[in-house]
């Protein structure tokens, strides 16, 4: 298919464009493989499923799940019935799932077994109107209202025919995070996933049916759910999925076990694993390429890897609001330290102040247009407004293209980090510093580190007569916050930089740690 028909359902055109290959291996994960055929049959059965459970048409289900064979599985089955699947960061904290819950409306959640606890506190924090929920790989008894992922599915016969979608209706969410205020729910439609397939998955990576691809990036967030499941499936590949924390280890041990042809990674994950006693030799694994994003890839960390294992790392960005990367390196046409050119299928420009593009070598805004933009923001008309301006999605990310043509990251628009490949909002760091006892105020930057890698730092105001150490606010944050969020470096000051009307000015603070 070449063309994107009007009526589209994305579940059932994966399924139909690999029913010849109904006995070859989607997925492998650490319960063993999953064949094409039983994915689609899996899927359907669950959406009988759904929609016997009385789920309407549009209405949402979180999907909180660890990358398992069932992600996909319950993914599939919510498109598939026409019912939205709202993919979340599994390692969040039950404040967060409490504000998702009431903010989507979810009518039912498919979870995790392991994560049922966190789920069932948020359930208990705030009014929320799920009805069903389906535990996937439980751990132990179910809450009453509970019911097996595996018992659901089996106890339903496949659904005869996928709910009759367009291409531009609402498909799915995901939650993207902002600088201020709750993450905004995120609305993609059926038609954004199979764009971002053509334009990244096979003309940029060259995806086919040989490959085996494998992400340490859950498929939770836009990134994996590319690599694990949009890509690999357009073109019949197999996919390892790794329910664990993506450890370099823990990597290494799929890389040489189910030898992945194409991994997907990030900047502080491929340092990580450079810096391991245990990396394999080349002749130990099979990749061809690897892919990066979440924040800009430091040029010697690519080369190192690439003396190492003789494989280029393909640096590119994308946003949960593009649904995935639309800037890329590309095979055979690599510059470690740019961001690359833009992908064939989106524009980019680059904007000064006054709205007009800026000369080659200036650093502007950087605005994208493309196929695979998110439909909105829900409930939030004027975020909405403010990122998706017509055809241009503003991206809040700053960069200079060179005479060539390449694209070289110059920071954040505003005070956001990304630490890991994942945005961390600062005020949400500095409102947890303050609950601490000890604690006047607080700010936090982005600081490099070694590897030229962004972490959190918090300069920290203590009241008068108080006392905390570095380790003791460290460990604070940390059992407050998803544990990426936590500040690596804690300074204390006598007072923070702040403007006359009282606005903490972080950029000084930036400026002071520059060398
Ligand atoms: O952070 C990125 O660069 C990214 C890439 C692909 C999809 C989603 C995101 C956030």
């Amino acid at each position: 298919m070449t063309q994107l028909p009007q009526r589209f359902n994305f579940a059932a055109h994966l399924f139909a464009s690999n029913r010849a290959r109904a006995e070859r291996t989607a997925y492998i994960d650490d319960q063993g493989r999953l064949s094409y055929g039983a994915l689609e049959d899996a899927a359907r059965r669950l959406a009988t499923w759904l929609l016997d459970a009385g789920l309407r048409r549009e209405e949402r289900v979180l999907l909180l799940m660890l990358d398992t064979r069932d992600w996909p599985v319950a993914f599939l089955g919510c498109l598939y019935a026409g019912v939205q699947p709202v993919a979340v960061n599994t390692v969040l904290k039950a404040d967060d799932y409490a504000h998702m819950l009431g903010h989507c409306r979810a009518q039912a959640v498919l979870v995790s077994g392991a994560l049922l606890p966190v789920l069932g506190q948020a359930m208990e924090r705030q009014p929320n109107e799920v009805r069903r929920l389906i535990v996937s790989q439980p751990t132990g008894a179910l809450p009453a209202q509970a019911l097996d992922m595996q018992a659901a599915v089996a106890g339903s016969p496949a659904l005869a025919a996928p709910a009759d979608t367009g291409a531009d209706e609402p498909g799915f969410w995901l939650y993207s995070s902002g600088s201020t205020g709750k993450p905004k729910g995120t609305v993609h439609s059926h038609g954004n996933l199979w764009w971002t397939a053509q334009l990244y998955g096979k003309a940029v990576l060259g995806l086919t049916d040989e490959d085996v691809c494998f992400s340490a990036a859950k498929l939770y967030f836009g990134y994996g759910l590319g690599n694990s499941l949009t890509f690999p499936l357009s073109v019949g590949a197999s996919v390892v999925l790794m329910a664990e924390r993506p450890t370099p280890e823990a990597c290494f041990e799929r890389w040489t076990r189910h030898q992945p042809t194409v991994f997907f990674g990030a900047p502080t994950g491929y340092a990580g694993m450079l810096a391991s006693p245990r990396l394999p030799q080349r002749q130990a694994v099979a990749l061809r390429i690897c892919s990066s994003a979440g924040e800009a890839l430091p040029a010697e960390i690519a080369r190192r890897f690439k003396a190492h294992f003789g494989c280029d790392i393909i640096d590119g960005i994308g946003s949960t609001e593009m649904l995935h990367i639309y800037l890329s390196n590309r095979p055979g046409d690599v510059r470690y330290g740019t961001t690359g050119k833009p992908v064939a299928g989106y524009d980019i420009a680059l904007r000064g102040e006054d709205g007009r593009e800026v000369p080659d070598g200036a650093i502007g805004d950087l605005y994208v247009q493309g196929p695979s933009a998110a439909l909105m923001y829900w409930n939030e008309r004027d975020k909405s407004r403010e990122t998706f301006q017509g055809v241009w999605t503003k991206s809040g990310d700053k960069y200079l293209r060179d005479a060539e043509g390449y694209y070289t990251y110059a920071g954040r628009s505003d005070d956001m980090l990304k630490v890991s490949g994942i945005y961390v909002s600062p005020f949400e760091v500095e409102a947890t510093l303050m609950q601490h006892a000890a604690v006047l105020e607080a700010a936090v930057i982005g600081k490099q580190d070694a590897d030229g890698l962004t972490k959190p730092m918090a300069f920290v105001v203590l009241k008068d007569g108080q006392s905390a150490t570095q380790d003791e606010l460290k460990a604070f944050v940390k059992e407050r916050l998803a544990p990426y969020k936590y500040p690596r470096f804690v300074e204390f000051v006598a007072e923070l930089p702040k403007t006359a009307t009282g606005k903490i000015q972080r950029f000084r603070l930036r400026e002071k740690q520059l060398p």
